[in-house]
């Protein structure tokens, strides 16, 4: 027998990742299942242990070794990251009617009644997707706008609950999870302690804490910051073997190292569910985090594709939310806000009074027709209500409270910025100020748009600077705005010759952009950002949007005749022309959208998809359109390539009558692995 050859490094190897999986499986037992096997003094021991190892063998030190959680390099931005398939939101429900009518909905559309359901609190945090290869954590993103969001990875490996490897022999090789990282109770009111006591910002609540700690470029901060993250759900993965039952598969993701809500149940029927949710209701007080609802899922994920999708939020699940905390103050004034298009809002000027530990000073009160339904006044006791980060509302005046000699309040009938006259169509509850861009408060609300953090995300160009820019005459319109010079920008209050560096700086880093981002930026009327994704997505270019017409881009999803018109309307003022070729010419370009330094390897590939296909089309759409893709409807000429399902019919013939190229169901997995083969 010949004795197997001796290697010093296979065996420093082994003995590392040894230590690493004891260090990682204790770790699991402490921070993810609450219940440790050894004492913490035995844990740091061992962790000390692989410190010292790493010391004398740096070339072995893994990026998936717990020791590497403690935060790294200073970032300058967040690369943005495209979702395979979308993260999405949830609809809401307020009461047991409207939760029992989501099941009658249910029942309906499936034509039979679903037994199983999964109930779940819904944690008041920043939901985050995880994504591993061969079961190696390689990024984590926020959601973003559901479509694309940031790469936060450094930040999330320094979250213990999180496995920086997956320990278990079977799971797929592609993995995402989803779940939600919150800051548990505790650890906010000590962070706050902590805030306070070095003169730095306090935040409101825990879902603020959580999400500023997410959004940080120095990890080192995140890493000091305590998070926690409950899974709840699989985005992309590859081929495998995966139960059915929703339930079923959180399971499995526990059993793989993630950390689920132990709350968590499968129940029968939508009564059970009702009852869930009054008992959590009393709970609440004594979970350890913050939750604002519950979340019911179909339990069959059979059932939940049956059921599908509207727009960004699954048929298949619903939050009911828990009632808004509200508080008792008083309006001392009401003010009138201009939009950036031009809309007037009335804001209520109140009492600063606490709700649900968020001082509020400020209460939308929609439009006139609001403000007579429910007579609110000047001097009025009010209730307020705050849900979540939604702006607060006037709930009701408390009548019996109100003063002698209130008079009821009606919109000015000039605007109160320019003076133009204010215009309230027929049928419609908003008024509005038809000064245009004449407006100085619609232009410096376009400018703020154009500058914000999901538009051209101009770091440093806040809404005060926006202001003062505006009134000292130096930017009328956002294609001024890469004009200004450093000297323009000497001896403006706020902004000292640092500032102003790093301003200039932001700006010309803006540069670079996506054409959705910009697009959105733009201010468009109702083009939001999926909207302008969509539009995006769709054309492929600037010149394509411009040029399209009214059935062309009636094609586009969820682009209706209002957006439709709006966007031709948009393109035919002169003055955005004018905008829009000064901001091109000031250098803004959107190169190829590039994801892990690639190019995406479909770019500007039209694809059919046609026939009945394993997977949904929608996931087989993102995914085509996350390499770069463009998916339409109809073959021509300018189709690359036509995907043939089942019982494809007509649209097959004629793709093979025009010599495109075809690609079976069996290849898409190939084509989804391996792109670059497909194109010759
Ligand atoms: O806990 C939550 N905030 C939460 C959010 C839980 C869920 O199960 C969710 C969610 C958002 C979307 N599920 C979906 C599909």
């Amino acid at each position: 027998m010949s004795k197997p050859k001796f290697s010093a490094d296979a065996h420093l190897q082994k003995v590392y990742s040894t230590l690493i999986d004891e260090i990682n499986y204790h770790g699991n037992r402490y921070y993810v299942l609450d219940d440790p096997e050894i004492p913490d003094t035995e844990y740091d021991s061992l962790f000390k242990t692989l410190l010292a190892f790493e010391l004398q063998y740096p070339d072995l030190v893994s990026s998936n070794s717990p020791t590497q959680r403690v935060g790294g390099d200073v970032l300058t931005a967040f690369k943005q990251v495209r979702h395979v398939i979308p993260m999405l939101s949830l609809n809401n429900a307020f009461s047991d009617d409207e939760v029992i009518d989501f099941a009658k909905r249910i029942n309906e559309r499936l034509s039979s009644e679903v037994q199983h359901y999964v109930a779940e609190p819904k944690v008041d945090g920043l939901a985050i997707s995880l994504r591993y290869e061969k079961g190696v954590l390689i990024q984590a993103a926020t959601r973003g706008d559901g479509t694309t969001g940031e790469d936060v990875t450094n930040n999330i490996k320094t979250i213990h609950s999180i496995p920086l490897k997956i320990v278990d022999k079977s799971y797929p090789s592609i993995l995402e999870v989803r779940g939600e990282v919150f800051m548990p109770i505790k650890g906010f009111s000590a962070l706050n302690i902590a805030q306070k006591k070095n003169n730095e910002k306090i935040f409101a609540n825990p879902r603020n804490a959580a999400a500023g700690s997410i959004r940080q470029l120095d990890s080192k901060i995140t890493a000091a910051r305590p998070l926690s993250m409950y899974c709840y759900s699989l985005g992309d993965t590859s081929e495998f073997e995966l139960p059915d039952s929703h339930y079923e598969r959180l399971m499995l993701l526990k059993s793989w190292g993630f950390s689920i809500c132990k709350e968590i149940e499968k129940l029968t029927g939508i009564e059970e569910c009702l009852n869930y949710y009054h008992g959590l209701e009393k709970k609440r007080d004594k979970l350890s985090y913050e939750i604002d609802g519950v979340v019911y899922k179909l339990d069959s994920i059979m059932q939940q594709e049956q059921a599908g999708y509207i727009a960004r939020a699954p048929r298949w699940a619903i939050a009911r939310k828990f009632p808004a905390a509200e508080a008792l103050t008083i309006l001392e004034g009401i003010d009138i806000q201009v939009g950036r298009t031009g809309a007037l809002t009335p804001v209520a000027r109140l009492k600063p009074v606490t709700v649900a530990g968020v001082t509020v000073t400020n209460a939308t009160l929609h439009n006139q027709d609001e403000i007579d339904r429910k007579d609110v006044r000047a001097g009025d006791s009010v209730i307020v209500r705050r849900a979540g980060d939604v702006i607060p509302e006037v709930v009701r005046v408390v009548l019996a409270k109100r003063p002698k000699n209130t008079t009821p309040f009606s919109m000015p009938e000039n605007c109160p910025v320019c003076k133009s006259d204010v215009v309230r169509l027929e049928g419609e509850s908003v008024s509005r100020c038809s000064g245009g861009l004449y407006c100085e408060a619609q232009r410096k609300e376009g400018i703020k748009h154009f500058a914000m953090r999901r538009a051209m995300d101009i770091d440093g160009l806040g809404d005060k600077i926006i202001d003062q820019f505006v009134d000292e005459g130096l930017v009328q319109d956002v294609g001024d705005l890469y004009s200004l010079k450093l000297d323009m920008l000497k001896g403006l209050e706020r902004l000292a010759e640092k500032s102003a560096q790093n301003l200039l700086h932001a700006l010309e880093n803006s540069k670079t952009t996506t054409l959705a981002r910009f697009l959105f930026a733009l201010g468009i009327r109702e083009v939001g950002e999926v909207t302008a994704q969509s539009l995006a997505n769709y054309f492929g270019g600037l010149d394509q949007i411009k040029n399209a017409t009214y059935e062309e881009l009636l094609l586009v999803d969820d682009v209706g005749p209002v957006v439709a018109n709006n966007v031709i309307a948009f393109f035919k003022q002169d003055h955005n022309k004018e905008v829009i070729d000064k901001l091109l010419a000031a250098g803004i370009t959107w190169p190829d959208i590039v994801v892990n330094n690639k190019k995406l390897a479909l770019s500007g590939k039209i694809f059919v998809i046609t026939g009945t296909l394993n997977e949904s089309r929608d996931i087989i759409k993102n995914k085509l359109r996350s390499l770069g893709a463009k998916v339409t409807g109809s073959v021509s000429k300018k189709t690359d390539f036509v995907i043939a399902g089942a019982e494809a019919g007509s649209k097959l013939q004629k793709a093979k009558k025009l010599g495109l190229r075809i690609i079976l169901a069996a290849e898409l997995n190939d084509l989804f692995n391996d792109p670059e083969r497909f194109l010759d």
